[in-house]
């Protein structure tokens, strides 16, 4: 095992990684930036380096800064966890250069699934289900139309470099096509530095379920079932749970069967997240690979019982996943995660500011991961994320029982959450009946807004 790791990233994914590496006695090296001198992973870690100025630019995604720390502090690994470098192959090529594990799949990997065109084709040809679409980049909305009109309308425009929502157009008839070729095109180069688009079918009213898998540096591979994500605003999830209830216990092992073989052809290493699309006919169709550790690990360490982050560094170390995993992986209950965000509760704005009070619940089948504390700060420069409550239960339905309890003990004063908007989503009769697609916000803050309005 390694004997120092230094963790490049900040909030509760430090805090979650510093931690494993502590119960594994690791030594640790947290780095920071000047405004987050004050934080819990700077606290609670063996070292701490401040590797420049708040905006994540000058900080936190600076490559040669978060190397000389690496190389200062003398660490054999760099765990990037989730954002900021985790996905970055050029990074995980330096830190191979600088004779430093990047605690991931290989670079070539990481490359592979960032082109989301080229991921598809690898998918493709290790026989996991995509979407009818476009082989290869559209290079005019010329040969967008000739696909189009092949695949059948709607279509979907998605950048090549993209993931996340950006550079995405929904395309309903061949009259509409050149502006929105045009439009997804400019939106990527901007986003992205490459305007490169390729398409896909578009599915309506579809369900977000994404696999966790496990692979080794020996060629040894493991499914940890999948997460249903669908409860999103804008691309941001703000609820998952798993298992999904949409998915059979013949299509999770037939799934998983699938996946592994992929991943042994592929050379795929680590932890990974596969994303698929789900149909109104219950069929799955790949859509993105995600290779790093994600938000919502925690409700598969839930069901599963294994520790998802140590895996990852003991996989990283070179040990084997039959060492790591239990001889028989099965799911025990239920568990559902809220993305508690510092957000203005109509706008979604991020909240800064000083924290005044701060209570986190716990109690039999919760768990918060937070690096925020009574007095702390809320930063402007990074993501809103500021806790993730996770509730296991026997079942959905007291897991629901336990979120909601948890949820009503949960206080922050001095910046706005999404505690509110979480309670309302609770009681709503379609969520709690499982009922949703990834429509499911829109809908909810549209009918919400429209309550408001027009009181009965
Ligand atoms: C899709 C899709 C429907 N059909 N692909 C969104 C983020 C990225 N990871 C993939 N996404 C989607 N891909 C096909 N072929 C629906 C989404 C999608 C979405 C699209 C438009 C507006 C909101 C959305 C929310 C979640 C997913």
């Amino acid at each position: 095992m390694f004997r120092k790791v230094l963790v490049a990233n900040r909030g509760e994914i430090a805090l979650r990684v510093l931690n494993a590496c502590r119960e594994l006695g690791i030594r640790t090296v947290a780095v920071y930036s000047e405004a987050d001198r004050n934080s819990l992973h700077v606290r609670f870690a063996d070292e701490a380096i401040c590797i420049g100025p708040p905006r994540a630019s000058d900080s936190y995604l600076n490559v040669p800064a978060v190397i000389s720390a690496a190389e200062i502090a003398d660490v054999e690994a760099i765990h990037p966890g989730y954002g900021l470098l985790s996905e970055n192959a050029n990074f995980a090529e330096v830190c191979r250069a600088s004779n430093i594990k990047f605690i991931g799949p290989p670079p070539e990997v990481t490359r592979l699934m960032g082109e989301k065109e080229k991921a598809r084709q690898a998918m493709k040809k290790a026989k996991v289900p995509i979407l009818p679409g476009s082989d290869g980049i559209l290079t005019t909305a010329e040969e967008a139309r000739k696909w189009a009109d092949e695949v059948g309308y709607p279509v979907i425009l998605k950048a090549k470099a993209g993931g996340g929502g950006r550079g995405m157009r929904i395309v309903c008839d061949a009259e509409e096509l050149p502006n929105l070729f045009h439009a997804a095109t400019t939106e990527a180069a901007n986003a992205f530095g490459n305007g490169e688009l390729y398409m896909e079918k578009f599915i309506e009213q579809a369900r977000h379920i994404e696999f966790q898998v496990l692979a080794d540096e020996h060629g040894n591979t493991a499914s940890l079932f999948e997460r249903e994500c669908s409860i999103q605003r804008r691309h941001q999830k703000l609820i998952e749970e798993a298992p999904s209830m949409q998915v059979t216990t013949k299509m999770r092992e037939e799934v998983g069967r699938m996946l592994c073989r992929c991943l042994r052809d592929i050379g795929y290493q680590n932890s990974g997240t596969v994303e698929f699309l789900m149909n109104g006919d219950h069929q799955l169709f790949f859509i993105e690979m995600n290779t790093r550790i994600q938000v919502e690990h925690p409700v598969t360490e839930a069901i599963t019982g294994v520790d998802i982050v140590k895996a990852q560094l003991r996989i990283a170390a070179g040990e084997r996943l039959d060492a790591i995993l239990p001889s028989k992986l099965e799911i025990r209950g239920h568990a559902i995660e809220c993305r508690i965000n510092a957000e203005h509760p109509q706008k979604f704005t991020p909240s800064a500011g000083q924290i005044t009070a701060f209570n986190v619940p716990g109690g039999n089948g919760i768990r918060v991961d937070t690096a925020q504390y009574a007095e702390g700060v809320v930063p402007p420069y990074y993501d809103s994320l500021i806790a993730k409550l996770i509730a296991h239960g026997a079942d959905r339905a007291e897991a629901i029982a336990k979120m909601e309890r948890a949820l009503s003990q949960f206080i922050v004063q001095g910046v706005d959450t999404s505690i509110p908007l979480h309670q309302a989503i609770f009681q709503d009769a379609g969520f709690r009946a499982g009922e949703f697609d990834i429509g499911f916000m829109e809908r909810f803050l549209t009918a919400g807004a429209e309550a408001e309005e027009q009181p009965a």
